[in-house]
């Protein structure tokens, strides 16, 4: 705690009201209240120095109603739709009502210090116990009881309790049945949260430098809440859809040969895969933008004979440029003076791979810039997506393995700061360069950025991937855990070492992780240098099989998998989401982690254990159908059956699922679009479609496909809603109802947008299903089934 909370003033000395903020001035503090819609609420505390510019907050603050302020004597009362918010000038009360419930919830501020050296705050929880988000973190899921560091490290190996790691989102989530809200404390330097841990009704709050940046972001439900954090740091832009489908890395495939042989492996043992990634050794003496001429003299014939095979190129790209004065990346940085120096005016200097390197500084624009020009040459050799590694920073040579403190930024608006006040976003800052550049390298495509370090806000720039990660089931386990919390701190776009990058995985852990793997967004194999073959038959024919067929199963679904992504993209929710995003009201949907929501319709509930074939699963309220064979079930506990190769799957009942048949990758489009629709008396289901790789869906060029199932007087029919004007490369839709007699045929008419009927007959049906295919086209307007 700092030293010195403020002294409650008798009244207020001097309140200001501006159009779109409040400021309090007392002594020499300043605070400063603001809205943001739909109903965020932030308090900026400061002293001499005002605040920097936030590096994750995109959205500016409204106008704050007049009417939803009142001042009595000594304190400012703020009335919103979710609640009342009451200040003075030592305590804050936040009161509100989640979810319109009776019973207001609250989150106090105890007390508040602004000094240079510490900012910290006390927050008053009242009884809550469930916490969630907060980024990158490990054990434990729920986040009260804790205390944990943001910091960005590189730590390899790390355990399942190891705090704190590559990224930082300072963005805690309460959720419990009674409501929730969001407290994101945006500020870069080292900061703590304790979580109850010292006091078990307090979060204690405290960070290095700066200025205390509390949002108190409100909404009616935790998914509420996720969305206005979303709205108020940004959301995922549609990746191209190549990279969501399976990526194969490891440190490292060289030379070309190696390359070229893995994919013509691919292609032969029918095993889908979209992306091959070059780890470090393809760059000549870990040179930023150069290839080794011994391992890869041809890189642009070798890109054009994958492309040509439907595989894409990801390459490494670490911040640090080798210090090298015949080196062309060197020479130009320096010219530009984008490099960053210490207070002493000297360049910094860190060592890591190349040796002895100089940092660009990518807090500037210039330098973002910059590095967005030097993308150029290996675009233009044809490499499709670039991984930001290394980029806490680390570096070898001291002891805190990242830049000392006396390394200077200069920011975009001029000023000076130091490292220690803005560590938190430099990883952050150059996947922005990085992704910034290929936009106007190439504006007409989408690019695809990965990046290891993070702060609140990265999701508007990159994917991100859970660092260096262990080959074990508890990381497994972990791993899930991870994307969860990743997810509801407002980063969809989540993955993990399949495996587990140190250690050399044995086949059920390594088919195990592939099985989790084909719901998480990012689905990439990658090791370290000295682990075991890891590609998806290295194990031997029978796992080859089982692994080929989990693969199989993300191209099936990626119809789902994309418009999962889409959603994301327009509302800032996960993609894989915790079951109390969408069971709210459901008391065990919180203490739930080894089961995940995927999209809309998925309850996935995968085996992280080893030696089992099976595991129990809670099922929310309503009835579920197993995805495999269409068996019901209520809600509750069961055992199910998940053999390797199996993971359990539910789908909740009338909902419509979109699969398409398997292609060898993302380049080969799918012929035939498969709905299935798990009856009820009504289901429905949407799906999206674009080109999945330009920008055009942004001026209209996308589909969006509502299906609807309505059983009514013995008759059924399904009816098509079309949104948008592009045609998907589908030619056939399959349709599969499920619970239908055995024998049956059935009469199909087909009714399109003119009028016009055509007639179809169905197989009798064999196993309970009833199945038919028709043409596809935007036209379809209505199926009745007699
Ligand atoms: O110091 O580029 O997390 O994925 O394979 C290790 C080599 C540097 C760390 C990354 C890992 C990558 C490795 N890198």
């Amino acid at each position: 705690m700092g030293n010195n909370p403020m002294e409650r003033p008798e009244k207020f000395p001097g309140i200001k009201h501006n159009e779109k903020s409040i400021i309090f001035t007392y002594q020499n503090k300043t605070v400063k209240l603001e809205l943001f819609a739909p109903q965020t609420i932030h308090l900026s505390i400061y002293g001499k120095e005002p605040p920097r510019k936030s590096f994750a907050v995109i959205e500016s603050p409204m106008v704050i109603p007049e009417e939803a302020v009142k001042e009595n004597d000594g304190e400012v009362v703020l009335k919103l739709h979710t609640g009342t918010f009451t200040f003075n000038y030592n305590n804050a009360t936040f009161l509100f009502n989640p979810s319109g419930k009776n019973n207001p919830q609250s989150l106090s501020m105890e007390s508040m210090s602004v000094e240079d050296t510490s900012i910290s705050a006390l927050f008053g929880i009242h009884g809550a116990r469930n916490f969630y988000g907060l980024g990158e973190k490990t054990l434990p899921y729920n986040k009260y009881g804790t205390s944990c560091v943001m910091w960005n490290s590189d730590f390899p190996a790390y355990s399942v309790y190891h705090d704190p790691l590559y990224e930082s989102i300072p963005f805690l989530l309460k959720a419990d049945t009674h409501g929730a809200y969001g407290l994101f404390m945006d500020n870069p330097s080292r900061s703590t949260f304790d979580i109850g841990k010292s006091n078990p009704d307090i979060i204690k709050y405290q960070a290095d430098a700066g200025t205390l940046e509390i949002y108190l972001v409100t909404g009616n439900s935790p998914a509420g809440v996720i969305e206005a954090f979303a709205n108020l740091t940004g959301k995922m832009p549609m990746p191209p859809i190549w990279a969501l489908g399976y990526q194969q890395s490891r440190w490292s495939y060289y030379p070309e040969e190696r390359v070229l042989k893995l994919a013509k492996d691919f292609r032969e043992k029918n095993i889908p895969c979209d992306v091959i990634y070059l780890d470090i050794d393809y760059m000549n003496g870990y040179r930023c933008f150069t290839w080794s001429p011994e391992n890869f003299p041809r890189p642009k014939e070798m890109l054009d004979k994958l492309h040509a095979d439907g595989f894409k190129v990801v390459t490494i790209i670490d911040p640090g440029i080798k210090k090298d004065s015949s080196y062309g990346v060197y020479k130009s940085g320096m010219k530009e003076g984008i490099f960053l120096r210490k207070k002493d005016g000297h360049f910094y200097v860190g060592q890591v791979w190349p040796g002895d390197c100089v940092f660009p500084d990518f807090l500037n624009e210039k330098t973002r810039d910059w590095w967005g020009r030097e993308y150029g040459a290996l675009v233009r050799d044809g490499v499709d997506g670039f991984w930001n590694d290394m980029n806490e920073p680390s570096v070898f040579n001291n002891q805190k393995k990242t830049f000392p403190p006396d390394v200077v930024h200069k920011l975009d608006d001029g000023s000076l700061v130091s490292h220690n006040e803005v560590h938190n976003v430099y990883g952050m800052e150059m996947a922005r360069g990085t992704r910034e550049g290929l936009g106007r390298l190439e504006p007409e495509k989408r690019p695809f950025v990965l990046t290891r370090a993070n702060y609140a806000g990265g999701q508007r720039f990159s994917a991100m991937w859970t660092g260096d990660n262990f080959a074990s089931f508890a990381h497994l386990k972990l791993a899930l855990e991870m994307y969860l919390n990743i997810g509801v701190s407002g980063q969809p776009f989540v993955g993990s070492d399949v495996g587990g990058f140190v250690g050399s995985p044995g086949p059920e852990l390594f088919t195990r992780w592939l099985e989790l793997g084909v719901f998480t967004p990012l689905f990439r194999t990658h090791s370290v240098i000295d682990s075991k073959p890891r590609e998806p038959w290295a194990f031997g024919e029978e796992y080859e099989h089982i692994n080929r067929q989990i693969i199989e199963r993300r191209y099936m679904l990626l119809p789902e998998i994309y418009t999962a992504f889409h959603n994301s993209s327009q509302t800032g929710l996960p993609i894989i989401m915790p079951l109390y995003l969408s069971f709210p009201e459901d008391n065990k949907a919180y203490d739930i982690s080894d089961e995940f929501i995927f999209g809309s319709k998925f309850l996935v509930a995968p085996v992280l254990d080893s030696g089992v074939t099976s595991r129990s699963v809670y099922l929310p309220d309503g009835k579920w159908f197993n995805f495999y064979d269409g068996k019901t079930f209520n809600s509750g506990w069961h055992v199910v059956n998940a053999p390797l190769g199996m993971t359990p799957i539910f789908v909740k009942e009338g909902s419509i699922v979109f699969e398409q048949n398997v292609v060898p990758s993302t380049a080969t489009p799918s012929d035939t679009l498969i709905v299935s629709i798990f009856k009820s008396d009504s289901s429905e289901g949407s799906v999206y479609f674009d080109d999945g790789k330009s920008t055009s869906y942004r001026s209209g060029e996308f589909t969006s496909m509502l299906v609807k199932y309505r059983l009514a007087d013995g008759s059924e029919n399904i009816v098509f809603e079309f949104d948008g004007k592009y045609h998907p490369h589908y030619k056939i839709i399959k349709f599969r109802l499920l619970k239908e007699g055995k024998g049956v045929t059935r009469e199909i008419f087909l009714t399109d947008r003119f009028g016009k009927v055509s007639h179809y007959t169905t197989k009798p049906g064999q196993t309970g299903t009833l199945e038919f295919a028709i043409p596809f086209s935007l036209s379809i307007k209505k199926i009745s089934i007699k």
